[in-house]
């Protein structure tokens, strides 16, 4: 028999920092006093799940300084994983992102009182781009859980989806990022903001789970869930 071969048991570890997933929430914004995407993100923060550990960070509900924000954490953290998570009111389930597109279009002011309307995101940057993420295997693991998931296929054109693609475009096309996944994921209100809604414990177990399916899952599967339309 011939001894296993394993490479790993030399490597030095002591000063080797585990992988990083990012995780983003945002402020409240039009009025809400409160945020669940932040609520829901920020008890995972230092949470290790599969070997990785979780930094969760919060982005100002505005164009433009929530990217600069952004690029400050890609440059900061490096993370394997980043899943960025805002509120959609009106929603009723985990919604997976699947496309950001290049437009800037708000019908409401954003933290800062800017309202760009029909303005790119990145001016000569592509229509869209898709996620990374895995998001049929983790609609499927939200679904075996019980909990209320679906694929979206529309951020809005508010400051998530302006989030979305900055972040989509910043790992296509910056050095040092071709490895790193990443996408959105929107969450309905708290039962307190109205209805529909999902409990803060619901979010937070959905996401745990997200990251977990995202890290276990290099390609996603192929499970349809489009619309008939
Ligand atoms: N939701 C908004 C921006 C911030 C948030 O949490 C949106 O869906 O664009």
């Amino acid at each position: 028999m011939q001894a296993a071969h394993n490479t790993s048991m030399s490597t030095p570890t002591a000063t080797t920092s585990p992988p990083t997933v990012l995780l983003t929430g945002f402020d409240p914004f039009g009025g809400d006093s409160l945020n669940p995407s932040w609520l829901a993100v920020e008890t995972l923060q230092g949470r290790r799940i599969a070997g990785h550990k979780v930094v969760a960070a919060q982005l100002p509900t505005v164009f433009g300084s929530s990217l600069v924000e952004l690029a400050r954490l890609l440059r900061e953290h490096r993370p394997t994983l980043v899943i960025c998570v805002g509120q959609a009111g009106g929603r009723a389930a985990i919604s997976l992102e699947r496309i950001a597109i290049n437009v800037n279009d708000a019908r409401i002011a954003d933290n800062a009182a800017a309202q760009p309307v029909d303005t790119p995101v990145v001016a000569g940057g592509p229509a869209a781009y898709f996620t990374t993420l895995p998001i049929k295997a983790m609609l499927l693991a939200l679904q075996g859980e019980g909990i209320p998931a679906e694929v979206s296929q529309t951020a809005g054109t508010f400051v998530c989806n302006h989030v979305f693609y900055g972040l989509m475009h910043h790992l296509s096309t910056r050095r040092g990022f071709k490895r790193t996944r990443g996408g959105f994921v929107h969450v309905p209100w708290l039962p307190e903001q109205g209805q529909p809604s999902m409990t803060t414990d619901e979010l937070v177990r959905g996401l745990r789970l997200l990251i977990a399916t995202a890290l276990a899952t290099p390609e996603d599967i192929a499970q349809g869930a489009g619309a008939i339309s």
